[in-house]
Parts: structure tokens; C-alpha cells; sequence
């Protein structure tokens, strides 16, 4: 082997290859190179001195990549001073240089025979000129940098063998001035290789931060940071004036500020780019384009908000993140309750609420001639908008509840209310608004009473007086009746007049007296409400009239009774000549026919057409007869007693096309069939109220017979009710409850008993108004006496028939009063069966012993009360159907009352309820109430006891009851639970009847 140091040195070198690990070396981004030796091909070129120094060689790195070294190795000789020059080196922006060395050195322990000659370092120097010397070169000229040596030379390996080291040495040179500068390395006599040389200087590098670009930026030599001034990338704008500093280390650092990225564009990696196709941004800042909300979109990329989809609008004000939205549906089952001169209506919520929060519904008023009293449109109809004092409560427009009372209607007249929904957006699509229509007719009502009395002349014994129409006359005043009295005499006797106008004078009065006067008006509906009390007073005796103007009033007075005589006359003569020549009217024959009820003049008689001697003659005096070419059928609905019932429609020669329902006659009739087919029309035809279904005529001269009615939407009220179990809010039930009540008071004011009143025969239209039908079942019963008591072809309403009814054929009012109570049981728990499954046989039973059904699920306490009252034994104690109408108007009033239940019963294990509950809350004294309990043991053991009320009865326990002599456990608890009712019955209050 050889063992020249210089031969061992390149042997080592070749070995440094290898132990090189074989990465491509890839510098910091915040180093700038200014040299470096490896990236050179060719020749450096670099001055060595003297000659036999440095010299270059060519070699390859650890890639194979060819590169040029400079090596050393005199380690045998004394005094070296060996020079390597680089070439001139612009410095460019650098204010401060780092010099980065690859070297392997030998250490001189392994070379032998160098002791004293040999050296372990080498320096590094510099010189800073303004152009390049060429190859000028003076050793003094340079500054020395610094003395490098190597950290590591030789290491030892297990095997013994020794490889060389490479080592890495960096130093700091600055500041620097001058345009550029050569960096030496002078060898003093150590053997050494350099295998690479790079220069470079540090910069902060261009970079985005909170989207502001910031350039390249190279530091400071000294310790202090350069501020650098960021610029908003596109698309966006400063926040806050973006800023950093560059450090002496080329490193960013303390980042302020910030920039946002315009409406429509979102951030995406360090730059602001457009929303994408169906999203938005409609504000400055970096969050992300979101989704187009429901029903609206955007085309096009950068979308500041999205657009609304055909038929749904954005309010002003609605934020772009909201959905597109439209006007709400119509409200829907609106029921109407009259009262007198007011009406209160009551709607439910519209199916679409046009996906907003902000609806409110708005009631129109109009007043529309052309209407039938009992709603349907008799063809042309005029409407005018309600007069200006119309009151509504709580008012017109803006409504957030459902419901609203106008008040100050006219009496007797046709109105049609339009209840419309509206929302934020309502007003942006006029065209596509819809409202609900309810049609009512007022009832009558009496005038209000007069307010302005005015004197106008008095004297001794007389005083003129004149007055103002009522401010709501509510129909034609036939008279006013005035009464007065000495103020003295306290209304112990007084005088009456009546007057046409509105003025009278009033004779024969007591001179110098005080008069106390009040004033009614009268109408077809009866007398309105007194004035308040007027008072006047005579002229004293002083006061005299002239003999001259005595004998004009003497005059007057006479020509005043000649002209009342005559007019009296001709009265009389004129209304004998009027009776005889009018045609008989079928209102007179009904005074003629009447059924023996005591009816009030003025309000119509129900006929019964069986008194007529041809029935035929009936249908045609009450029914139309419509021709049967004006008739369409379209579907089956059901089946009648005589036939199907169809549903179709009625066009009448310049009417409107309406919907009926047509009931008829089978084929293959007996003449008595359709006698009594067509009895139904004839009592129907006399009918005319809102919830007694209209009949629209009958066809009998042709064939098919059939009996046409009005068309109701909803059905019979039974199934409509199974069908929307649990759905109807209390007030919409007893809404429904209150237009029965109306139409049976008309029925039972016109003195027409129904005797088959149940849910099956009230029909419901499309504004949930139900109105009473099946008007044929009263002359079954009639001719079949045995009819009550079988139980073929549940023709018998056993379960809906009072006792009386059923015992005797006892059919009045009164039984359609307890028919009416079943109806409410009915409705209140949404059509279940009266009695459920218990035979007819055992419901006579159960009911005579007193037995009575419990109350429904969650009914309110005061319709259960109007049950119980309903089926009372006695017949006159039950309520009259105008007291009825009254209850549930009241209810209407103050819906609050339906929140307070009655006992929530489900079907009871025996089908019964304890005849206690029931029959508590109706007995009059504590006597009956007993009787009621049927406990003889304990009302003759209570006789024996005082109990001051009810109350302190209340609070009696089992062991009271104990102690007065009731061990029975049964009874005890009968009468306990028994005597809570009673508490709360009477702490309630019983409901006025
Ligand atoms: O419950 P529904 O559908 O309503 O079935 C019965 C069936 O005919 C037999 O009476 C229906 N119906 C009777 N009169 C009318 C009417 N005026 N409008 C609509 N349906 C009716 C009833």
C-alpha cells in the first residue's frame, strides 16, 4: 500500500462517497445562494498560489453528479502558506453573508513521520472591492474571517478501520458595502479537502398571510426587524392594514391585520375565489359561500345572494339566508255563531303558511243582497262594503288569533265575511292571495234606545216632545211608546202613549209639576231598551194663554178628532176590502192548520202536510218543482230510506250552477211510499233558517222522484266526526254545537218536533256549519206504536229518544231537548256510540233506573253539565233550546270556561256511570239528592246530622260517615266521592239556565 499521505488522503476522500447519505440537497427558501461550488460543471477556476498548493480536482458527489474540489495535503514540509481565491462574488442586496464550508481534514496523528510539520486548520478570509481584480491578488489586502478546524476528522470503526469525516462549517461575514467580494482559504500545512463552498445571505421570501401577499424581504444586518406593509390578494380588502417583520433569521414573524374576501367570493387556499354555481355570499369576510336557501337559486359563480324561485318572494328585510317564501293557503273551517246583531267568527290556521312565522288574517265585511237567508247564492249577488260603524273586536286587520267578534250588524240581513291570511309576502303576489267566504244572515234584534229627548214646548198642562231615532233601529220601528208619571209619585201610577214619529205632546198634565219620562222603540222583533229617565216640568198657574189663542187650540183639537174619526174609517173599510180580495196565503193556513201550539204573531207555524186532505197538493204549496233537465247527477253518496242519495248539480235558468245533493224514489213505489217520499220536501220547504238544510225543489213529474237539497260537503256529522278524531278545537266543537241549538229552536219555534235528532242526521258543509236534515222519521214513529220498542232496522233511536218519548210517545221539545244531549255526547266524543254495545232493552233499563252516559274525554265541565240537564227525567226542567243557544253563545264568549274538564272518564268497566256523579251536579236540594243516592240507610242516618251547607257536607269523610252509622264500604265511598262533585259543583257555580 502506499503510504504517501496525499495517496492515503484521496483514498479517504473516495471512501467520504460513500458514507455521504444520497439525498439531492435542497436549500432553505429563505437562503439566497451567491456561490455555490457544486453547482459549477467546469473549471472553478479560482486562483491558487502559490502553484503547487490548492490544487482542483474534478469528482463526482455522492449522486454521481460531477463536481470540483480543492485539496491540500503539504503536511510533510515546514513553513506552507498556501492561497485559494475565489472569483469575485457580487453581493448583490446582502448586507450579511454566511460562508458555508464542506471539508474533510486529516488529523496528524495518521499520518506518520509529520511531527511538527503537520497542521489541523486552515483560515478562512475575505475582501470586500467594487469590481472584479481579476486575477490581482494581495495576501495582505484580506481579512481574516476566522481559523476553521475540523470538528471531526478520522473516526475509528470496529473493524479498525479509519474513514474520514465530512464536516460542515458556516460563518457570518458583514456587514458588507462594496458591490462584491472574494473569499480566500490559506493553508498552513494541513492536509485537507474542500470539497464544497457556498455563499449565500438570508431574505424573509414572498408569502401569503390573511390573504395579503408579502414580498421578499431582506433583512437588516443589524439586530432590528424590517416592517413590512402587506397587499390584499384580489378580491378582497383590508380589515386592518396588514403587516410583519422580516427577521436578521429571514423568518416572518408578528402578522397583523388582515384582508376579507369580497360579497360573493370565499377563501380558498390563500387566495378569494368566486362562490361556486348554487351558493352565495352576500357579505365582506371569510367565511364560506353557503347554499342557496330552500326555493331559491343562483346560475352563476360570484353570487351575492340567490334568486327566488318562480311564485316565492323575499320581504324586505329578510335576511339572504332565509327561504324564498309565499303568501299563506286560506284559513280553513270557519265557523260563524250569530248573535242577535253580532257574529263571531272562528277559523283555523291556513294549511301552508307559506313557510313563514309572520301571518296574521284580516276579515273583510260586506254586505251582499241576492243571498238566501240561509246562505246559497240566489244567483246575481250585490256587495257593498260594510257600513263604516261596523264593529270588530279586536279589530279588523293585523289578527294573530283566530277568531274575531263583529258586532253592530244590521239585524236581519245577509253578510259574507272574507277572511284572508297574509304574510310578509303577501303583498309582493296580489294575484296569488286567497281568502275563506262565510255567508251568515243576523237574527233579528230589537232597537237600541233612544238617547236625545229634546222639550220643545211646555206649557201649563201640556209639554211637546220630539226624539231621535235609535241609533240602531235593527228594523222598521213600528212605534214608540213614552211613558211618564209625577216625579213625586215614584212610578206608583203612570200613563202610557204610543207615537209613530218621533214626537208627541202630552195633554192634561198637572200645572208646575215634575215629569219623569222614558221612551222605547218598537220593531217586529219587540221593544228595544228604555231611555234614560227624562225629566220636564209644567209652566205655573201664572202662565195663561189668551182667550184668542184658547179658542185656536179648542178649534185645532176638534178638526184633530173629525180627521182621526175619518181616518179610522177608512181603515176599516180598506183592510175588509184588502181580506177579502188577497189569495189564501199559505202563512194564513198555517193559523189555520196550526198544531195547536200557542204561536207568538208574526213568527211562522210549521204545517204538518198530512192535514192537507192531498199531500201532492203540500209538496207543491212548500216545494218547488224544478225540471229535470236542469239536473245533473254525478255520484252515489249513500242510501236513503226510498233510495240513493246522489250528489250533482243544479243549474236553473239565470242562476249560478250550484252543487246539491238529490235524493230518490226507487223504482216499483207504493202511492203511499211516495206520499211519504215527498212529505220530507214538504216540511223541509217550509224551513229557512242557516242549519236547517234548504231544500232546493223537487222533480215529481217526472220519474225519477227525487227531493233536491243543498250539497253538504262534509257528510253526516258522525262519520265527519270519526274521521277527524281529537281534531277540532273545544270552541270550533261548540261552535258546530251551537248552529244544532239554532236550528232546533227555529224547528221548535215554528212548533215542529224532529223526533229524530242524532249526529247521523246533521250534515256538515265545507265551513264546518252543520244544519239539521232528515225530516221523514216523525211519521214513522207516529203510525207504528210499536215502533219504539223493536229493534228492527235501527229505525228506533232508542239510544237518542227521552223516556217519556219512548214510555208513551210523549214527543215534544222537551224530547228533542234530550235527543239534543245525546247529540252533545256525540260530538264531544267524536261520534263514539251512545251506550256503546248495551242492548236497547238494557239502555231503557239503565236510563229509567238513572242511569246516565259518563262525560267524554276531556269535556269541558260545562257542556257535561248541559248533558245531564238535557236528560233530566222531568221533561220541563230540561233547558229550552233558546237557553241552549244562550249557553254555548256565553261559552262562545269566554272560551276559558271549556278549559275547566269533567271528570275524564274513559269507558267505564260497566258501560255506566255512577248515578251519583251523574246525578249530583243536577239535583235541586240535598233532599233530592239523596233520594238520588239511594242510600235510605244514610239519608235517614244524615237526617239525624246538621249540616249548615254544602260545604261543610264536602268536607265530610269516611270517617264522619262512620260515625254517624254507614259501614257499608260501597256507600261510603259513593257518598264521599259524591259529596266532592257536590263541592265542586256548587264552588263553580251551576251554569244559568
Ligand atoms: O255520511 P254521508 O256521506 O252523508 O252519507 C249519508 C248518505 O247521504 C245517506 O244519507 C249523505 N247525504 C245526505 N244528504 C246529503 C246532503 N245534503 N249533502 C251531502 N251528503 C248528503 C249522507
Amino acid at each position: 500500500m502506499d503510504c504517501n499521505p496525499r495517496s492515503l488522503f484521496f483514498i479517504l476522500l473516495l471512501l467520504l462517497s460513500c458514507v455521504t447519505p444520497a439525498f439531492p440537497v435542497i436549500y432553505p427558501p429563505n437562503e439566497v445562494n451567491l456561490l455555490d461550488s457544486k453547482a459549477s460543471q467546469g473549471e472553478l477556476g479560482w486562483i491558487s498560489y502559490p502553484s503547487h498548493g490548492w490544487e482542483e480536482i474534478s469528482g463526482v458527489d455522492e449522486h454521481y453528479t460531477p463536481i470540483r474540489t480543492f485539496q491540500v495535503c503539504n503536511v510533510m514540509e515546514y513553513s506552507q502558506n498556501n492561497w485559494l481565491r475565489t472569483n469575485w462574488i457580487p453581493r448583490q442586496s446582502a448586507q450579511k453573508i454566511y460562508v458555508e464550508l464542506k471539508f474533510t481534514l486529516r488529523d496528524c496523528n495518521s499520518i506518520p513521520l509529520v511531527l511538527g510539520t503537520c497542521k489541523e486548520t486552515f483560515n478562512l478570509l475575505y475582501l470586500e472591492t467594487d469590481d472584479d481584480q481579476g486575477s490581482h491578488f494581495r495576501e495582505h489586502q484580506f481579512s481574516k474571517i476566522d481559523t476553521i478546524a475540523a470538528d471531526e476528522s478520522f473516526t475509528q470503526t470496529d473493524l479498525g478501520d479509519r474513514i474520514l469525516k465530512l464536516n460542515t462549517e458556516v460563518r457570518e461575514v458583514g456587514p458588507l458595502t462594496k458591490k462584491g467580494f472574494y473569499l480566500a482559504f490559506q493553508d498552513v500545512g494541513a492536509c485537507v479537502a474542500l470539497v464544497s463552498v457556498r455563499v449565500y445571505f438570508k431574505k424573509c421570501p414572498y408569502t401569503v398571510r390573511n390573504l395579503a401577499t408579502f414580498p421578499d424581504t431582506v433583512p437588516m444586518d443589524s439586530h432590528s426587524l424590517v416592517e413590512v406593509k402587506g397587499l390584499c390578494v384580489n378580491h378582497s380588502k383590508e380589515e386592518e392594514p396588514p403587516r410583519m417583520y422580516c427577521s436578521t433569521e429571514g423568518e416572518w414573524l408578528v402578522p397583523i391585520g388582515k384582508c376579507l374576501c369580497n360579497p360573493g367570493y370565499e377563501e380558498r387556499s390563500n387566495t378569494c375565489q368566486m362562490c361556486r354555481a348554487g351558493f352565495y355570499k352576500s357579505a365582506l369576510g371569510n367565511l364560506e359561500c353557503s347554499k342557496c336557501p330552500p326555493h331559491s337559486f343562483s346560475h352563476h359563480e360570484g353570487s351575492l345572494h340567490c334568486g327566488c324561485e318562480k311564485n316565492f318572494f323575499r320581504a324586505e328585510g329578510d335576511p339572504a339566508s332565509m327561504a324564498c317564501t309565499r303568501p299563506p293557503s286560506a284559513p280553513r273551517n270557519v265557523i260563524s255563531s250569530i248573535n242577535e246583531t253580532s257574529v263571531i267568527l272562528d277559523w283555523s290556521w291556513p294549511e301552508d303558511t307559506g313557510g313563514r312565522r309572520d301571518v296574521t288574517f284580516t276579515v273583510l265585511c260586506k254586505r251582499c243582497r241576492g243571498v238566501t237567508a240561509n246562505g246559497s247564492n240566489s244567483g246575481t249577488q250585490r256587495c257593498e262594503p260594510c257600513r263604516s260603524n261596523v264593529r270588530f273586536l279586536p279589530r279588523a286587520a293585523g289578527l294573530h288569533n283566530t277568531t274575531v267578534t263583529v258586532g253592530d250588524l244590521l239585524a236581519h240581513t245577509n253578510y259574507t265575511f272574507e277572511i284572508e291570511a297574509l304574510n310578509g309576502v303577501s303583498a309582493l303576489a296580489p294575484k296569488m292571495r286567497q281568502y275563506a267566504a262565510v255567508t251568515i244572515t243576523t237574527n233579528q234584534a230589537a232597537p237600541s234606545p233612544v238617547t236625545v229627548i229634546r222639550k220643545e214646548k211646555t206649557s201649563r198642562n201640556s209639554v211637546s216632545l220630539s226624539w231621535q231615532e235609535p241609533e240602531r233601529p235593527n228594523g222598521i220601528i213600528l212605534d214608540y211608546e213614552i211613558k211618564y208619571y209625577e216625579k213625586e209619585e215614584q212610578e206608583t201610577s203612570y200613563t202610557i202613549l204610543r207615537a209613530r214619529g218621533c214626537n208627541v205632546t202630552l195633554n192634561g198634565l198637572k200645572s208646575n209639576t215634575a215629569y219623569l219620562l222614558q221612551i222605547r222603540a218598537r220593531t217586529a222583533a219587540g221593544y228595544g231598551a228604555s231611555s234614560p229617565t227624562f225629566q220636564f216640568e209644567t209652566s205655573p198657574d201664572s202662565f195663561s194663554i189668551s182667550s184668542e189663542s184658547s179658542q185656536v187650540v179648542l178649534i185645532a183639537i176638534s178638526a184633530a178628532v173629525a180627521i182621526i174619526l175619518l181616518t179610522v174609517l177608512l181603515y176599516v173599510l180598506i183592510g175588509r176590502f184588502c181580506c177579502r180580495s188577497k189569495s189564501k196565503h199559505p202563512d194564513e193556513k198555517r193559523l189555520h192548520f196550526g198544531n195547536g201550539h200557542l204561536r207568538l204573531p208574526g213568527i211562522r207555524t210549521y204545517v204538518d202536510p198530512h192535514t192537507y186532505e192531498d199531500p201532492s197538493q203540500a209538496v207543491h204549496e212548500f216545494a218547488k218543482e224544478l225540471d229535470a233537465s236542469c239536473i245533473a247527477i254525478d255520484k252515489v253518496v249513500g242510501a236513503g230510506e226510498f233510495g240513493e242519495v246522489c250528489s250533482g248539480r243544479l243549474k236553473l235558468p239565470s242562476k249560478k250552477e250550484i252543487c246539491v245533493a238529490i235524493k230518490t224514489l226507487k223504482g216499483g213505489y207504493t202511492d203511499k211510499q211516495r206520499r211519504d217520499f215527498l212529505a220530507e220536501a214538504s216540511i223541509m220547504g217550509q224551513f229557512d233558517h242557516p242549519n236547517i238544510i234548504r231544500l232546493e225543489g223537487v222533480v215529481t213529474r217526472s220519474k225519477p222522484v227525487m227531493i233536491v237539497t243543498e250539497y253538504m260537503e262534509n257528510g253526516s256529522l258522525d262519520s265527519f266526526l270519526r274521521k277527524h278524531d281529537a281534531q277540532f278545537t273545544g270552541i270550533q266543537l261548540v261552535g258546530m254545537l251551537r248552529g244544532i241549538a239554532s236550528g232546533m229552536k227555529y224547528l221548535s219555534d215554528m212548533g215542529y218536533v224532529h223526533r229524530d235528532l242524532a249526529a247521523r242526521n246533521i250534515l256538515v258543509n265545507s265551513n264546518l256549519v252543520c244544519k239539521v236534515s232528515d225530516f221523514g222519521l216523525s211519521r214513522v214513529l207516529e203510525d207504528d206504536p210499536e215502533a219504539a220498542y223493536t229493534t228492527r232496522g235501527g229505525k228506533i233511536p232508542i239510544r237518542w229518544t227521552a223516556p217519556e218519548a219512548i214510555a208513551y210517545r210523549k214527543f215534544t221539545s222537551a224530547s228533542d231537548a234530550w235527543s239534543y244531549g245525546i247529540v252533545l255526547w256525540e260530538v264531544m266524543s267524536y261520534g263514539e256510540r251512545p251506550y256503546w254495545e248495551m242492548s236497547n232493552q238494557d239502555v231503557i233499563k239503565a236510563v229509567d233506573e238513572g242511569y246516565r252516559l259518563p262525560p267524554p274525554m276531556d269535556c269541558p265541565a260545562t257542556l257535561y253539565q248541559l248533558m245531564l240537564d238535557c236528560w233530566q227525567k222531568e221533561r220541563n226542567n230540561r233547558p229550552k233550546f233558546e237557553q241552549i243557544v244562550s249557553i254555548l253563545d256565553k261559552l262562545i264568549r269566554n272560551p276559558g270556561s271549556l278549559k275547566i274538564t269533567a271528570n275524564t272518564t274513559s269507558r267505564p268497566a260497566n258501560l255506566l256511570l255512577d248515578r251519583s256523579s251523574s246525578e249530583v251536579p243536577s239535583m235541586g236540594t240535598m233532599g233530592d239528592w239523596m233520594d238520588g243516592m239511594r242510600t235510605l240507610p244514610c239519608k235517614e242516618a244524615f237526617s239525624g246530622v246538621s249540616y249548615s251547607s254544602c260545604d261543610t257536607l264536602a268536607k265530610t269523610s269516611t270517617e264522619d260517615l262512620k260515625k254517624v252509622g254507614v259501614t257499608i264500604v260501597g256507600p261510603q265511598k259513593k257518598i264521599v266521592s259524591s259529596l266532592k262533585a257536590l263541592d265542586s259543583h256548587t264552588k263553580n257555580g251551576p251554569v244559568p239556565v
